[in-house]
């Protein structure tokens, strides 16, 4: 029988900074990145997909190649990106810890739920991966609104749903940067999004994952098995994503410890292989995973999280940490979860 890990348990050490403005308190762009948005449809119209996309991601559970930031506001939030790593192009020797955010050297690395500058623990698969960003630099809190970003987010989820709708109104769920030093990069191990996140119900989230960098066979790029979106298992009558069999990310295979014989034979990952400033949107039980970076180049990238209005609390512990608890049963609101498009403004 497979031995499942236990999630482990995190806690930001970073001294709070007083100083230091928690910009999770602004529910809209602050206008650095793409301006501000609006209430007129002629705003949200050219990010809208076509019903042969939407059929796509129905069937395969992702939808890739989607450009939605210009170069230039790539390499803007790069340069912002370089604050949040321990390591540079030249010296991974600082990339060696879980749990580090007080390592940084950034005001407010206190603001941040989760930080770790090397996730997997081992010197030669480097994985650099955080949470809660969006509250500490004005660029990556504007990312959230992107609405090429909101616009499909609202029109994927919406065609999952059981509501007969075209829309849904979206919020912010939680942000991560996932970072691949050169030639040191390490793995993500295939998971479910939706596997690590049962604390919130019912399930109506999607994942948006943005390429900073080109990504390609050699650097790691981000994989999907087509089709695995239709994977679950049953618990007390009740449909539930596949376990978490690696909560660090650095044992690729270990998924495939616990899938039947059919989805074994189903898996047949497919290479995303993003361009710069192109973004793949991802089902919550869609299998993906990426292999370790072996160029000269790092390979960043930005994530996006993002569920329908009216998800609840399935806890009575903080949904992410360092926030208040939203009790259990309660739709989850407030100024950590904004509204990032709604149907009306259309
Ligand atoms: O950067 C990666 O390869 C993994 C990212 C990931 O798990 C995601 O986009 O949901």
């Amino acid at each position: 029988m497979t031995t499942l890990p236990e999630r482990p348990i995190i806690i930001n050490e970073a001294p709070i900074n007083t100083d230091v403005l928690d910009l999770s308190t602004i529910s809209e762009p602050i206008g650095e990145l793409f301006g501000s948005l609006s209430a007129n449809d002629a705003s949200y119209t050219p990010y809208l997909l076509t019903t042969e996309q939407i059929e796509f991601y129905k069937n395969n559970g992702y939808l890739n190649q989607i450009r939605v930031l210009a170069d230039e506001q790539c390499d803007r939030l790069l340069e912002e990106y370089k604050r949040f790593l321990l390591w540079n192009e030249k010296d991974l020797s600082q990339a060696n810890a879980l749990n580090d955010a007080h390592r940084l050297d950034l005001p407010g690395r206190h603001l941040l739920h989760e930080y770790h500058s090397n996730q997997t623990g081992d010197p030669d698969n480097v994985l650099t991966h955080m949470l809660g960003h969006w509250r500490v630099t004005p660029l990556f809190h504007d990312l959230i609104f992107l609405p090429n970003v909101t616009v499909p987010t609202s029109q994927l989820i919406a065609a999952c749903h059981p509501s007969d709708k075209k829309f849904v109104p979206v919020q912010f769920w939680h942000d991560q940067l996932f970072a691949k030093p050169p030639f040191h990069g390490g793995p993500v191990a295939w998971h479910q999004d939706y596997s690590y996140w049962t604390r919130t119900e019912p399930m109506q989230h999607l994942t948006v994952h943005i390429a900073l960098d080109d990504q390609t066979e050699e650097n790691g790029t981000l994989q999907f098995v087509p089709g695995s979106h239709r994977w679950y298992r049953e618990r007390d009558g009740k449909q539930v994503p596949l376990p978490v069999t690696d909560f660090d990310f650095k044992d690729m295979d270990s998924i495939k410890a616990i899938l039947t014989e059919e989805e074994k034979q189903q898996f047949q990952p497919v290479p995303a292989l993003l361009k710069k400033g192109h973004a793949s949107f991802h089902h919550p039980l869609m299998v993906h995973g990426s292999h370790g970076n072996h160029t000269a180049l790092p390979r960043r990238s930005a994530v996006l999280n993002y569920f329908a209005e009216g998800t609840c609390s399935n806890t009575d512990e903080p949904l992410l940490l360092g926030i208040p608890v939203v009790p259990h049963g309660q739709p989850i609101q407030g100024r950590f979860f904004p509204i990032v498009f709604d149907p009306k403004w259309l």
